[in-house]
């Protein structure tokens, strides 16, 4: 591979129980097994200092105010972009579980203004492509009782769902829709296709900003 090339960071988004897991794990194998560099990402990422608030928040542990978890998260992808910024640089392929459209769609979820929310992120790398795995949440109580975690609640899903339909309306030209209601073979098979076409536009992308 051109040693000038960088990598592609490409992002999964939806809410609860749409697959992100799954399918970010199968896209990676499927990257690895045809010789592209990739790394798996996520967030939260719940091992640093603030992860761990964050983690602690989600599990219901410990309250905290909307906005400051809000910024808390936020604060989350901005201590690793310095390292995202120079993985995709040295031509690693990053596959990223929830990015920045999760933190404003959870928050705006609860009634926060969208533009508010979005502000932080505002200076974060911007993915070179969003796979938005939409299915109904009500189709997705099949797979299993919703857990102990602080959202995982249908009605507020629904909620969630919303946001996600206007990032994907509002950002059309990289946000991508697959049908999560498919089985993981499927869905797996029209992912590695698009990030096929996604990865030949690289090399005549430089990176962005989120605006
Ligand atoms: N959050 C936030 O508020 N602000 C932010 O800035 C960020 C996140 C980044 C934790 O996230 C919470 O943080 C999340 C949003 C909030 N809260 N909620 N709700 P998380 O990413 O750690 O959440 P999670 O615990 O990983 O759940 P998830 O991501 O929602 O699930 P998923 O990854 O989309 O699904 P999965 O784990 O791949 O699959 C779920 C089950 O379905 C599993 O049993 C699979 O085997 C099955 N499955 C998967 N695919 C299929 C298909 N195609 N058919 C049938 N069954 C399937
Ligand atoms: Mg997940």
């Amino acid at each position: 591979m051109n040693p000038l090339r960088r990598g592609a960071f490409i992002v999964f988004e939806g809410v609860d129980r749409t697959g992100k897991t799954t399918q970010t794990r199968l896209l990676f194998e499927w990257l690895i097994k045809n010789g592209i560099k990739a790394k798996l990402i996520h967030f939260p990422e719940r091992s640093s200092a603030i992860g761990q608030v964050i983690n602690s928040y989600l599990s219901n542990a410990q309250d905290l105010p909307d906005e400051v978890i809000h910024l808390m998260f936020s604060a989350n992808r901005w201590e690793h972009m310095k390292s995202i910024q120079n993985e995709l640089l040295a031509g690693t392929t990053l596959i990223c579980d929830r990015y920045a459209y999760s933190g404003a769609a959870y928050t705006v979820a609860k009634g926060l203004d969208f533009n508010w929310c979005c502000a932080p992120d505002r200076g974060l790398i911007k993915p070179d492509a969003v796979f938005y795995l939409k299915a109904q949440p009500e189709e997705l109580i099949s797979r299993g009782s919703y857990g102990m975690e602080r959202y995982e609640k249908l009605d507020f899903q629904r909620k969630v769902a919303k946001v996600f339909d206007k990032f994907c309306t509002q950002e059309s030209s990289y946000w991508h829709e697959f049908d999560a209601s498919q089985n993981e073979e499927q869905l797996q098979k029209q992912i590695a296709e698009k990030a096929e076409e996604v990865l030949k536009l690289i090399p005549e992308q430089s990176l962005e900003k989120l605006t």
